[in-house]
């Protein structure tokens, strides 16, 4: 099967340069890329799409470029930014720009295939450009007109933009000529946002290769919705980013969870690599037996797995099997400082204090006589076990490795207690 087919099939294709010579083109091996600027210490599942991208063109025989913009992160990309960033601190860009190129590469094979991926830093062109030789050799190609007719730069004209995010698609062009000239790249990708910065690149290209008319290729992703209108890829705790410590495995797999009913196959479609026979499958499950949840499972199940790995993915689900059958018991303190990482917690020294009073201190009642009637309600859960008796201090009740008392109150509010 042609690779655009499979892409359109999965809804993956916004805009191209011209669709009928990129299919063309794409029937023999071809060279990528994509950027991604440090502009923050992680990914998020809002950049998954265009990685994903990358390592689907790789398993078509395509070689994949990975570029952080290690350069074009000290400048800032005005595209989808309706203000001006403050520009971060030189260090702090290199550092981001470390953690970045380590978050992409077990997405793809740099060994052991013959179109093994690259992974590159454009400050090592960038970095050291010279203003006069750039301003005559470059800058001569672009045309102010056309530069301030991009949605990046138009949008932006009202509000204020300046010197240097305008001149960021200089910037971004001259990297898809740059790994032109290296790899021999002749295609980008990118967000839907990024379709005026990867024009103005094969406009450059062209442009640089008279005699010869060059021609690349780019190819736009569309921007992830949600049926609800709500923005994709945010929690009421902020974004779900793709580092462990930032938003836990289980986290990650509890969003992918919950996703609604009318967005989940566009997702197993768009973030998944189950062949589209299988997603239609799962389609009529989501038809016949909604509640079931089967096609969730498996979007939750695959992407959890593709980003973190075969065991934190079984962890997750063991988590999830726990706090849903109320069997916390056979959870490791490991699964539960994961799957309670965002519930209130508290740390208790004292062995003698009495559950009562470890409820308040938790947060789980506002007084004596509140704990009390939660208890005596039968509301209160220890490891899974109804407690009703009052007088039960911490050292009588038991604990999962001498250390973790999850607390339930109700039907899903938990707290956490560790013994220090
Ligand atoms: C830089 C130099 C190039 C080519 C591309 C770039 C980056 C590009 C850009 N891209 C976005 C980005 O987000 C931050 C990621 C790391 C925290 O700004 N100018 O860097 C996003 N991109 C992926 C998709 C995107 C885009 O990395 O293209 O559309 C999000 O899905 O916003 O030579």
């Amino acid at each position: 099967m042609h690779i655009l087919d499979d892409l359109k099939d999965r809804g993956l294709i916004y805009q191209t340069t011209g669709e009928e010579e990129l299919y063309k083109r794409l029937e023999s091996p071809i060279t990528l890329y994509c950027g991604f600027d440090p502009t923050a210490d992680s990914l998020h599942i809002g950049h998954l799409l265009p990685v994903l991208m990358l390592r689907r063109f790789q398993l078509a025989g395509h070689r994949p470029i990975a570029l952080v913009g290690g350069g074009t992160g000290l400048i800032g990309d005005p595209s989808g930014k309706t203000s001006e960033r403050t520009l971060n601190p030189v260090e702090v860009v290199q550092e981001w720009a470390e953690r970045i190129k380590e978050q992409l590469s077990p997405f793809l094979d740099f060994e052991g295939v013959e179109n093994s991926a690259l992974l590159v830093n454009n400050y090592e062109w960038l970095g050291s450009l010279k203003v006069i030789e750039f301003l005559r050799d470059i800058g001569k190609h672009f045309s102010l007109g056309a530069m301030l007719a991009k949605e990046s730069v138009e949008s932006r004209m009202e509000r204020g933009i300046s010197f240097s995010e305008f001149s960021y698609q200089i910037l971004q062009s001259y990297d898809f000529l740059k790994l032109n000239e290296l790899y021999n790249c002749e295609m980008q990708i990118g967000g839907s946002d990024q379709w005026g910065n990867i024009t103005a690149g094969s406009d450059l290209i062209r442009r640089m290769s008279v005699g010869e008319e060059k021609q690349v290729h780019g190819l736009t992703i569309p921007l992830v919705t949600k049926s609800d209108g709500t923005k994709f890829g945010k929690t009421e705790g902020g974004a779900v980013w793709l580092d462990p410590e930032k938003t836990s495995p289980y986290q990650f797999y509890q969003f992918w969870i919950n996703t609604d009913d009318r967005d989940v196959i566009k997702y197993l479609k768009y973030f998944t690599f189950l062949p589209i026979e299988e997603i239609n499958e799962l389609a009529k499950e989501v038809e016949t037996q909604p509640e079931k949840r089967t096609a969730q499972r498996m979007l939750a199940k695959e992407v959890t797995e593709l980003v973190h790995g075969v065991e934190a993915r079984e962890r997750a689900e063991r988590i999830t099997h726990a706090l849903f059958t109320g069997g916390i018991a056979t959870l490791t303190g490991a699964e539960i400082d994961e799957g309670f990482r965002d519930v209130p917690s508290a740390e208790i020294a004292d062995r003698e204090m009495t559950l009562v009073d470890a409820l308040i201190e938790v947060g789980a009642a506002s007084s004596r006589r509140q704990a009390r009637e939660s208890m005596g309600s039968g509301a209160i859960y220890i490891n899974g076990e109804r407690q009703t008796d009052t007088a039960l201090t911490i050292s009588q009740l038991d604990k999962i490795e001498d250390k973790y008392i999850v607390i339930r109150r109700g039907k899903r509010n938990y707290y956490l207690l560790r013994l220090v």
